[in-house]
Protein backbone atom coordinates (compact mmCIF):
# COMPACT_ATOMS: atom_id res chain seq x y z
CA UNK A 1 0.00 0.00 0.00
CA UNK A 2 0.97 3.21 -0.75
CA UNK A 3 -1.60 5.45 0.35
CA UNK A 4 -3.42 5.40 -2.41
CA UNK A 5 -4.53 1.52 -1.93
CA UNK A 6 -2.75 -1.23 -3.82
CA UNK A 7 0.44 -0.60 -5.57
CA UNK A 8 0.40 -1.33 -9.65
CA UNK A 9 2.50 -4.09 -8.97
CA UNK A 10 0.50 -5.98 -6.45
CA UNK A 11 -2.71 -5.57 -8.77
CA UNK A 12 -0.11 -7.15 -11.31
CA UNK A 13 0.91 -9.82 -8.64
CA UNK A 14 -2.90 -10.64 -7.62
CA UNK A 15 -3.36 -10.72 -11.76
CA UNK A 16 -5.96 -7.80 -11.59
CA UNK A 17 -3.68 -6.29 -13.94
CA UNK A 18 -1.70 -8.25 -16.95
CA UNK A 19 2.20 -8.90 -17.41
CA UNK A 20 4.39 -10.94 -19.30
CA UNK A 21 5.74 -12.93 -16.08
CA UNK A 22 8.81 -14.80 -16.06
CA UNK A 23 8.96 -16.02 -12.59
CA UNK A 24 6.88 -16.88 -9.33
CA UNK A 25 7.23 -18.05 -5.63
CA UNK A 26 5.57 -17.68 -2.17
CA UNK A 27 7.63 -14.34 -1.45
CA UNK A 28 8.69 -13.34 -5.11
CA UNK A 29 7.15 -12.31 -8.90
CA UNK A 30 9.27 -11.18 -11.91
CA UNK A 31 7.90 -9.65 -14.78
CA UNK A 32 8.91 -8.00 -18.10
CA UNK A 33 9.07 -4.24 -18.00
CA UNK A 34 6.40 -2.66 -19.37
CA UNK A 35 9.27 0.65 -21.11
CA UNK A 36 12.21 -1.77 -21.22
CA UNK A 37 15.80 0.12 -21.40
CA UNK A 38 16.24 -2.68 -23.49
CA UNK A 39 15.84 -6.45 -25.16
CA UNK A 40 15.12 -8.55 -21.24
CA UNK A 41 14.53 -6.02 -18.86
CA UNK A 42 13.37 -7.27 -16.34
CA UNK A 43 11.46 -6.28 -12.86
CA UNK A 44 12.25 -8.51 -9.59
CA UNK A 45 9.32 -7.50 -6.97
CA UNK A 46 8.45 -8.77 -3.43
CA UNK A 47 5.45 -9.41 -3.21
CA UNK A 48 5.27 -7.77 0.08
CA UNK A 49 3.77 -4.28 -0.57
CA UNK A 50 7.01 -1.95 0.86
CA UNK A 51 7.58 1.26 -0.66
CA UNK A 52 10.83 0.98 -0.26
CA UNK A 53 14.19 -1.14 0.19
CA UNK A 54 15.16 0.00 3.94
CA UNK A 55 11.22 -1.08 4.75
CA UNK A 56 11.37 -4.41 3.45
CA UNK A 57 11.28 -7.88 5.43
CA UNK A 58 14.49 -9.84 5.68
CA UNK A 59 12.06 -12.58 4.60
CA UNK A 60 11.20 -11.12 1.65
CA UNK A 61 15.05 -9.56 1.07
CA UNK A 62 16.44 -13.12 1.53
CA UNK A 63 14.03 -14.33 -1.17
CA UNK A 64 14.59 -11.66 -3.54
CA UNK A 65 18.55 -11.84 -3.17
CA UNK A 66 17.83 -15.55 -3.77
CA UNK A 67 16.55 -15.61 -7.27
CA UNK A 68 18.06 -12.61 -8.44
CA UNK A 69 21.19 -14.19 -9.90
CA UNK A 70 19.14 -16.61 -11.52
CA UNK A 71 16.81 -14.60 -13.09
CA UNK A 72 19.32 -12.25 -14.19
CA UNK A 73 21.51 -15.66 -15.88
CA UNK A 74 18.24 -16.50 -17.48
CA UNK A 75 17.81 -12.94 -18.90
CA UNK A 76 21.12 -12.77 -20.20
CA UNK A 77 20.94 -16.38 -21.61
CA UNK A 78 17.90 -15.34 -23.94
CA UNK A 79 18.65 -11.14 -24.43
CA UNK A 80 22.33 -12.95 -25.56
CA UNK A 81 23.42 -9.76 -23.50
CA UNK A 82 26.55 -10.74 -20.93
CA UNK A 83 26.68 -7.67 -19.05
CA UNK A 84 23.85 -6.11 -16.56
CA UNK A 85 22.82 -3.89 -14.14
CA UNK A 86 20.54 -4.63 -11.62
CA UNK A 87 19.06 -0.97 -10.35
CA UNK A 88 16.87 -0.38 -7.81
CA UNK A 89 15.10 3.34 -7.21
CA UNK A 90 14.10 4.36 -3.48
CA UNK A 91 11.88 7.94 -3.35
CA UNK A 92 10.66 9.92 -6.32
CA UNK A 93 13.92 12.10 -6.27
CA UNK A 94 15.58 9.01 -6.34
CA UNK A 95 13.90 8.04 -9.77
CA UNK A 96 11.53 5.91 -8.58
CA UNK A 97 8.15 5.40 -9.82
CA UNK A 98 6.16 2.46 -8.66
CA UNK A 99 5.96 2.70 -4.63
CA UNK A 100 6.25 -0.70 -4.83
CA UNK A 101 9.99 -2.34 -4.03
CA UNK A 102 11.24 -3.89 -7.45
CA UNK A 103 14.91 -4.19 -8.80
CA UNK A 104 15.31 -3.77 -12.62
CA UNK A 105 17.73 -6.14 -14.18
CA UNK A 106 18.67 -4.34 -17.74
CA UNK A 107 20.67 -6.05 -20.00
CA UNK A 108 24.03 -4.35 -21.39
CA UNK A 109 24.87 -4.29 -25.07
CA UNK A 110 27.88 -3.22 -26.82
CA UNK A 111 25.74 -0.94 -29.21
CA UNK A 112 25.07 1.53 -25.72
CA UNK A 113 21.79 -0.24 -25.74
CA UNK A 114 20.70 -0.41 -21.59
CA UNK A 115 21.51 1.55 -18.85
CA UNK A 116 23.62 4.92 -19.04
CA UNK A 117 25.72 6.04 -15.72
CA UNK A 118 26.90 9.18 -14.75
CA UNK A 119 29.78 8.34 -13.16
CA UNK A 120 31.50 10.50 -10.58
CA UNK A 121 34.87 11.52 -10.51
CA UNK A 122 34.92 13.24 -7.42
CA UNK A 123 37.23 11.20 -4.86
CA UNK A 124 35.76 10.47 -1.56
CA UNK A 125 37.59 12.92 0.84
CA UNK A 126 39.43 10.28 3.73
CA UNK A 127 38.23 12.38 6.98
CA UNK A 128 34.50 12.52 5.94
CA UNK A 129 35.41 8.61 4.29
CA UNK A 130 35.97 7.79 7.99
CA UNK A 131 33.86 9.77 9.87
CA UNK A 132 30.89 8.52 8.27
CA UNK A 133 32.02 4.79 7.90
CA UNK A 134 32.07 4.85 11.95
CA UNK A 135 28.58 6.66 11.78
CA UNK A 136 27.11 3.72 9.93
CA UNK A 137 28.89 0.88 11.97
CA UNK A 138 27.63 2.40 14.85
CA UNK A 139 23.94 2.20 13.77
CA UNK A 140 24.65 -1.02 11.81
CA UNK A 141 25.75 -2.28 16.11
P1 LIG B 1 11.12 2.93 -11.17
O1 LIG B 1 11.39 4.24 -11.85
O2 LIG B 1 12.39 2.31 -10.60
O3 LIG B 1 10.02 3.05 -10.13
O4 LIG B 1 10.64 1.94 -12.32
C1 LIG B 1 9.32 1.54 -12.51
C2 LIG B 1 9.30 0.69 -13.73
O5 LIG B 1 8.06 -0.01 -13.77
C3 LIG B 1 9.41 1.46 -15.04
O6 LIG B 1 10.59 1.04 -15.72
C4 LIG B 1 8.18 1.08 -15.83
C5 LIG B 1 7.63 -0.13 -15.10
N1 LIG B 1 6.19 -0.20 -15.05
C6 LIG B 1 5.34 0.76 -14.61
N2 LIG B 1 4.07 0.34 -14.71
C7 LIG B 1 4.12 -0.91 -15.22
C8 LIG B 1 3.12 -1.87 -15.55
O7 LIG B 1 1.93 -1.67 -15.40
N3 LIG B 1 3.55 -3.05 -16.06
C9 LIG B 1 4.88 -3.32 -16.25
N4 LIG B 1 5.19 -4.51 -16.76
N5 LIG B 1 5.85 -2.45 -15.94
C10 LIG B 1 5.47 -1.25 -15.43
Amino acid sequence: MNGDGPSIFTRIINGELPCHKVYEDDLVFSFLDVNPMSTGHTLVVPKEPAVTLDALSEESAAAIGRVLPIISKAVLEVSGATEFNVLQNNGANAYQSVFHVHFHIIPKFKDGGGLSWPMSTMPLDNEEGSQIAAKIRAVLG
